[in-house]
């Protein structure tokens, strides 16, 4: 069976409606319906036992790391109903599916007719059991030998030109063990493209910190949060992606903090919340959250900030050496003056405008920060994937800096982590960039000259591909394809290469659009049991907050043909490189206490990982900043005060801006089901959420059929049917779901300096449905 052109799978969701229901925002997060909604889906999905072992397994010491977020666990005292929360348990039901895609699944379905399925429909199917090959022209993919699967890829990889014709994408699920073997194969292979997905969540973050406050993570500890002045979430939704980080908030603000929010969306979890793990959470009224929001306008933010602090240096003239904290910026600061010389520039009525909030709002939030030296800055998406998202983390850190309030306990940074070892990964050096120390002690350490050249990021790939400049792809873990933008686009670069190989555990639509040829090799998930030598293995992760900890899984795997994920890797470094390599991969695919005492010697801050990883709640690897110590390249051990611009966004009479964002019933691109409960939005993915007044100005209604463009680079972009749901967004202002709307965000829309996708600030133009 031959595949032909015009037979091409589609790379996009197909263009189907379901039946939406929308019963308006709620202003709570947690309580009963989360519960219930847990059971539910571990019910569905056929696994009450193993799911309910699975659950009380899950982030307890000595359990398993719950495969959702980053949030971190309490290092003592752990909930005895469990930590865990709705999203982590469908995160789990998910994986602990007993449904399989089986070689006998892919017999039956050519890879153009699963491309026809949504995403939804897709990632139901179940785990995959066996590894499968598509060979050239092919319209089937057909079982593989472990072994012939490894040798396939030798061939590829070693038949390159250049390894530089190779591109090795990571996904944060990984653990530290593999990601580190992994990104030694590929720098003893001779490359450093290695995209992951921090290129399109939170590298905006550390390229905003690592030269300003000397390392590129957060600040503050999970125990900061229960004795601070003022916590400021802004945009990011932890309701829903981080939703133990609401059991904080409540602990913080039961101890007296404030709470500002700042969001285009009044989002439940920003609001209020019910914990679902106490019983008066689960019956009572539960607590309000936010004392404050701020609707500001998409890419409002910059504005924001400037007004906040427009205001505070009022409140300092006012009252002087009360405001801010001039010890502090005399001992560990520069660049004040200049700092303090542009207000001269800005005037609050036009920042407030800019910013979409009114300037008694903006007065009361000042109000709240003035006089408190314990300020956390919590954020997400909602800034990191905006063009302007390094300068405006960095105009965070100027007002932790005006303050005094970071390096000391209660205050500091929180860029709120997406993947659960997305962070733990860059530490062990999954990274397109890496510095030439790093370099000098893995050369060290095993005495091959790695490349200094630096790598391709998730953009630079994808145009490396569509150039003909790559002709391998190997993903460990993610979905490629629905994750990155520019579908059509990024679809194309895609089928250029030779060989596309993904690592997963489930079936997704990066399989369906491949290379020449493919592969699909299956693994074990974080909850199910990695045995080796005839032992139950841990692995370890990194949270959000710098917390080392190990990780077992409980569950039997659902097919024995399925192997670990460092046994992949070292099984593809033996068959690639063969004689030519000077590490023993045969040893490190045996032993993780092996890999562990290789990181120790590579990587600062591992001292006795193997002793230190075994304790109850791991270990906090190193961060300076945390002490109040900011060792930059630049500005030695002072933190520097940034000058920044507010961006001018001006749009034409039929153009918005467009957020993309998840629904309360999905991780990234795989997708729960079709209930936004919290934006009391059920049944449809396909919505675009505007403002009532912009839907009459447009002469629309809710509830009718569009479709939506954009025209960046001067070309026209397309996402046919949508439904128009009227909903409290800013005027000019609209939200849709991601990966539906992937396709409208140019491949050159990206955020400055740190090269991310800007899927936050799309623009477009919605037009009624043409079918
Ligand atoms: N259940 C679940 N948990 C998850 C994930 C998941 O998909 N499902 N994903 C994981 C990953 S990888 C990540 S990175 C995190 C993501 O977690 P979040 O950062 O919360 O991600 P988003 O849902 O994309 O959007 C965040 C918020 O940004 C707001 N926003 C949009 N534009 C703007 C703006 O211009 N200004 C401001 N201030 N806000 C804006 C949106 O309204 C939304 O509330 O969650 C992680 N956890
Ligand atoms: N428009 C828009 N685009 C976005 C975003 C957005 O907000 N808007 N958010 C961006 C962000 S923050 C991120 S992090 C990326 C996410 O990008 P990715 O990390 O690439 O995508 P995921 O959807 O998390 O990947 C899901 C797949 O991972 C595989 N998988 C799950 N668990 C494991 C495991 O343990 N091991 C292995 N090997 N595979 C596993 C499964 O096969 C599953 O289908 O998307 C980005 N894309
Ligand atoms: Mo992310």
């Amino acid at each position: 069976m031959t595949n032909n052109k015009s037979q091409q799978a589609n790379p996009q969701n197909p263009e189907k409606l379901s039946e939406l229901k929308y019963t308006g925002v709620k202003n709570t997060t947690g309580g009963i319906p989360a519960l219930t909604a847990s059971i539910a889906d571990v019910l569905k999905e056929g696994i009450p036992l193993r799911g309910t072992t699975a659950l009380f397994a899950m982030n307890q010491k000595g359990g398993f790391d719950c495969p959702s977020c980053a949030w971190p666990d309490p290092d003592d005292d752990r909930s005895p109903l469990g930590e865990y929360c709705e999203n982590g348990v469908k995160a789990l039901a998910e994986e602990a599916t007993t449904k399989k895609v089986t070689p006998a699944f892919f017999a039956e379905n050519a890879v153009y007719d699963l491309a026809k399925l949504t995403d939804f429909e897709i990632g139901k199917k179940g785990r995959l059991t066996e590894p499968m090959y598509l060979p050239a022209g092919a319209t089937h993919y057909q079982p593989i030998s472990w072994d012939d699967a490894f040798k396939k890829i030798a061939g590829h990889l070693n038949a390159l030109p250049s390894p530089n014709e190779a591109i090795f994408y990571t996904s944060g699920r990984t653990s530290n063990e593999t990601a580190f073997l992994y990104q030694l194969f590929a720098k003893e292979f001779g490359t450093n493209n290695m995209p992951d997905c921090s290129n399109m969540c939170h590298e905006t973050s550390g390229t905003a910190l690592l030269p300003t406050i000397g390392i590129g993570k957060g600040t503050v500890t999970l125990d900061d949060f229960y004795d601070t002045d003022v916590i400021v979430i802004i945009g990011h939704n932890p309701g829903t992606n981080a939703p133990r980080m609401m059991s904080a908030l409540e602990k913080g603000k039961k101890n007296g903090a404030k709470i500002i929010a700042i969001n285009p969306l009044p989002e439940a979890g920003l609001m209020g919340f019910k914990n679902p793990q106490e019983f008066n959470g689960i019956l009572g009224k539960g607590i309000q959250l936010a004392d404050l929001y701020l609707p500001v306008k998409i890419n409002g933010d910059m504005a924001l900030l400037k007004a906040i602090e427009l205001l505070l240096i009022e409140s300092e003239k006012q009252f002087p050496g009360e405001v801010f904290d001039a010890e502090f910026i005399e001992k560990s600061t520069t660049g004040i003056e200049a700092f303090l010389g542009q207000f001269k520039n800005y005037d609050l009525d036009t920042l407030a405008n800019q910013a979409g909030v009114s300037v008694d709002d903006l007065r009361e939030a000042a109000a709240m920060l003035s006089f408190k030296k314990s300020i956390i800055f919590c954020w997400g998406m909602g800034l990191t994937q905006q063009p302007n998202g390094v300068d405006m983390i960095r105009e965070i850190l100027n007002i932790l800096l005006l303050k005094g309030s970071i390096g000391k306990p209660g205050a500091g940074l929180c860029p709120v982590r997406g993947h659960s070892n997305v962070q733990g990964n860059r530490t062990v050096l999954i990274n397109e960039k890496p510095t030439n120390a790093q370099l000098d002690r893995l050369k060290a350490v095993f005495g091959f000259e790695p490349p200094r050249k630096h790598g391709y990021d998730v953009v630079n790939s994808i145009k490396a591909m569509h150039a003909g400049k790559a002709k391998v792809f190997f993903a460990m873990g993610g979905n490629f394809l629905s994750a990155t933008p520019d579908t059509v686009y990024t679809a194309e670069a895609l089928r250029k290469l030779d060989l596309t190989v993904h690592v997963s555990t489930k079936l997704n639509r990066s399989h369906l659009i491949h290379g020449r040829e493919a592969l699909i090799l299956p693994t074990l998930s974080r909850s199910d049991k990695d045995i080796v030598n005839g032992e139950v293995q841990f692995i370890s992760t990194e949270n959000s907050m710098g917390v080392v900890q190990s990780s077992k899984g409980v569950l039997q795997p659902v097919s024995e043909h399925l192997i670990n994920e460092t046994s992949i890797v070292c099984r593809m470094a033996m068959a690639t490189l063969g004689s030519r390599s000077v590490i023993d991969w045969n040893r490190y695919m045996y032993s993780y206490d092996a890999v562990r005492d290789v990181i120790e010697k590579s990587i600062p801050g591992f001292e006795n990982y193997n002793q230190r990883v075994r304790e109850k709640a791991g270990f906090y690897l190193p961060n300076a900043a945390r002490q109040g110590k900011f060792i930059t390249e630049k500005y030695k051990d002072r933190a520097p005060f940034t000058l920044t611009n507010v961006p001018q966004n001006i749009l034409a009479n039929d153009e918005y801006y467009m957020a993309t964002t998840r629904t309360h019933d999905q991780f990234n691109t795989t997708i729960y089901g079709l209930e936004d409960r919290y934006r009391g939005i059920k049944g449809e993915r396909r919505v675009v959420l505007m403002n009532k007044k912009d839907i009459d100005a447009a002469g629309f209604k809710a509830g009718d059929k569009v479709d939506l463009f954009n025209y960046d680079d001067g070309m026209e972009r397309i996402a046919r049917l949508f439904v128009i749901v009227a909903y409290p967004v800013p005027e000019r202002n609209t939200v849709t779901y991601f990966p539906e709307t992937n396709v409208l965000l140019s491949i050159n829309n990206v955020v400055g300096e740190s090269n991310m996708p800007a899927a936050k600030f799309i623009k477009i133009k919605i037009k009624a449905h043409v079918s």
